[in-house]
Order: C-alpha cells, then sequence, then structure tokens
C-alpha cells in the first residue's frame, strides 16, 4: 500500500500515474484525497488557470487543443479538465471522443482527465477545483478548464479560472440563452469561434455592443475583448493567447488577482466548513432513526420543524465532537 506521503511525493516529481491515482480519489471522496491535498497546499498556486465555457459544439475543445498547442511550443506544460455537467454518462467515454486532444496524448507535457457527473459527494464544482489545485501542485504552468456553460454548475465551476472565456459561434443563437444563464457577465474575454462561417460578423458586432453596455454601466477597469478564431485552421489563437495574457497582466497590475483569489479561498474554505458540518449532522440524524421519528412528529403535528431545527443545531454545538 504506498502511503499518501509518497504519492505526493511522486506527484510532485512530475509521475502522471500518482497524479491521476490522486485525483480519482478526489473525485470518489476517498479520505486520502484530502491527505495528499493538504500535502500538496505548499505547492499550490503558481498555474495559470484557464476556464473555456460555451455552447455544446461551439468549438471550446478545439480552441483548447489550439491553445495547448501554442503553450507546449513555448516549453510550458498544460493540464486539461474537461467537465460535462450535463452528461449522463459516467464512464467518460463519450467526453474522451469530444475533448479532441489525441495529438496530446502521448506527451508527458499535457496532462487531461475528463469528469462527467458522478453526484460529487462534495459537489461538482468543489471536485472540479481540487482536480485542478492537484494539477497545479503537480507543476503545470497553465491548466485549462472546459465546460459546457449553459447554468448555475457551470458559473461556479468557470469562479475557479483567473481568466474566462466564453466561446460562441455563430448560428447557435448561443448569445440570448448565455446571457440569461448569466454567463456573459462572468467572462473575461470573447471568442467568436467558426469565424469562417457566416453571421460570425453580425455576432461579433452583436457581442461588441452587448460589451460596450455593460462596461458602461458597470464602470469596470477591464474592458472585455472579442476575438476572432477559426479553431480548425488556427486562424485567431496568436490574437487570442494575446489577450489572455494581456488580462493576465491586468489582473496583477490592478491587483485585482489578489482579491479574486481572497475570494475564492474564502468561499472554498467555507464550503468545505459547510460541507464537513453537513456530514457530521446527516450521520448524527440518521443514527437511532432520528430523523425519521422527527419527520412523523412534524407530520402528525407533534412537533415543528424550526422548533426541532433550534434543538438540535443548539444540542450540536454542546456536543464535545463539534467543539
Ligand atoms: N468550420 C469550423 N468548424 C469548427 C471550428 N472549430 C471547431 N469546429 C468543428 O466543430 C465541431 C465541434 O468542435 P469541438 O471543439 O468539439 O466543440 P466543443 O465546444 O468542445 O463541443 P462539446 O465539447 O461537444 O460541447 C467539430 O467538428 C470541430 O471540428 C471552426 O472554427 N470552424
Ligand atoms: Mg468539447
Amino acid at each position: 500500500m504506498i502511503t499518501t506521503e509518497d504519492l505526493t511525493k511522486q506527484v510532485l516529481a512530475g509521475s502522471p500515474r500518482a497524479l491521476a491515482r490522486v485525483i480519482t480519489w478526489v473525485e470518489n471522496s476517498d479520505p486520502r484525497a484530502a491527505k495528499c491535498l493538504e500535502e500538496l497546499h505548499p505547492h499550490m498556486g503558481h498555474a495559470l488557470i484557464l476556464g473555456l465555457t460555451g455552447s455544446p459544439g461551439a468549438g471550446k475543445s478545439s480552441l483548447t487543443d489550439q491553445i495547448t498547442h501554442h503553450f507546449r511550443k513555448r516549453d510550458k506544460t498544460v493540464g486539461i479538465v474537461a467537465v460535462d455537467p450535463s452528461s449522463p454518462f459516467t464512464g467518460g467515454a463519450l467526453l474522451g471522443d469530444r475533448i479532441r486532444m489525441n495529438r496530446h496524448a502521448g506527451d508527458p507535457g499535457v496532462f487531461i482527465r475528463s469528469m462527467a457527473t458522478r453526484g460529487f459527494l462534495g459537489g461538482l464544482a468543489q471536485t472540479t477545483d481540487n482536480v485542478v489545485k492537484a494539477m497545479d501542485a503537480s507543476g503545470k504552468d497553465i491548466v485549462i478548464v472546459e465546460t459546457v456553460g449553459v447554468g448555475q454548475d457551470e458559473i461556479d465551476i468557470m469562479r475557479i479560472a483567473d481568466t474566462i472565456c466564453l466561446i460562441l459561434a455563430p448560428g447557435y443563437g448561443d448569445i440570448i440563452q448565455s446571457m440569461k444563464a448569466g454567463v456573459m457577465e462572468i467572462a473575461d474575454i470573447y471568442v467568436i469561434n467558426k469565424s469562417d462561417h457566416a453571421g460570425a460578423d453580425q455576432l461579433y458586432t452583436e457581442v461588441n455592443s452587448r460589451i460596450l453596455q455593460d462596461t458602461q454601466i458597470k464602470k469596470s477597469p477591464w474592458t472585455p475583448p472579442v476575438v476572432k478564431t477559426v479553431a480548425t485552421e488556427k486562424r485567431g489563437i496568436d490574437d487570442l493567447v494575446e489577450a489572455i495574457g494581456s488580462h493576465q497582466c491586468q489582473l496583477k497590475e490592478s491587483g485585482a488577482i489578489l482579491e479574486k483569489r481572497r475570494e475564492r479561498i474564502r468561499q472554498q474554505t467555507f464550503q468545505m466548513i459547510h460541507f464537513a458540518l453537513f456530514q457530521l449532522m446527516e450521520k448524527e440524524l440518521a443514527q437511532n432513526g432520528r430523523l425519521e421519528r422527527l419527520v412523523d412528529a412534524i407530520i402528525e403535528r407533534k412537533e415543528n420543524p424550526y422548533r426541532a431545527m433550534r434543538e438540535i443545531v443548539d444540542e450540536f454545538i454542546h456536543t464535545p465532537a463539534a467543539r
């Protein structure tokens, strides 16, 4: 049996097998994952975390592939996490097909992981975050998170990233959808992919005017650029990477990066505590069928949930386990 200490050492030495193992533990909420992440913690915080979101088929994976290629040519190592919250599949075979990363498969400088919804115990965003952190600690210079962007889950996942790119393509009706879902508001860079298709110019104009309105209202110090790309022909990739670089500079120069990271740590720490308490309470209430008895009493109006909640919380605070 390998110890978490040994595994951590192997991750830090760059072993992809060790990294894959830690990630599997993270996904399965194996208690050893927390131990490893604890040991890896001092080594985190160096990677540039890039989020790519957008409608299905907009070209996220093709762009991830091109961006990866760009950085690999400059000797930077890349980690890729493809998350598909909407996928009902659990294995990831379908995701594998959708990642379009085959040309990087044998490259030791690229580590790819796909994740489908599995009702992760700790929540999808939290799990993704820990997977990204493990990649970061393993020394990857850039970690790219790709997810299909439509709902709250995806917005939560995207908050992990330092720079968020929203990938749009003509003919997807996705601009309206993204606006509704609030994905538009969180993007730092807009990409009009499939610029070889009809309607790209119109989409470009629409997005630009929408951004102009937005930045005027918010008086934000960063005006998100709109970059046109054709991922399949490698067009616009340099512009996109340049925009990412400019956003990184702006984040650092304005100090916004520190504020962003602080807020992220605040949220994550709070969520971890929330989840740990939730698990403790769940276990406690399941004991001796206490919750079921409580439900019976509430149904019969002999008890009310408000009072019961106060009593249970009060009791919990005063138990030695909670202290
Ligand atoms: N014409 C054209 N086709 C593109 C472009 N970018 C991607 N495609 C094609 O569009 C299809 C979908 O591309 P993907 O990169 O898989 O898109 P995705 O957003 O990752 O898709 P999902 O992960 O399934 O949501 C593929 O057949 C690509 O070859 C582009 O710029 N122009
Ligand atoms: Mg994809």
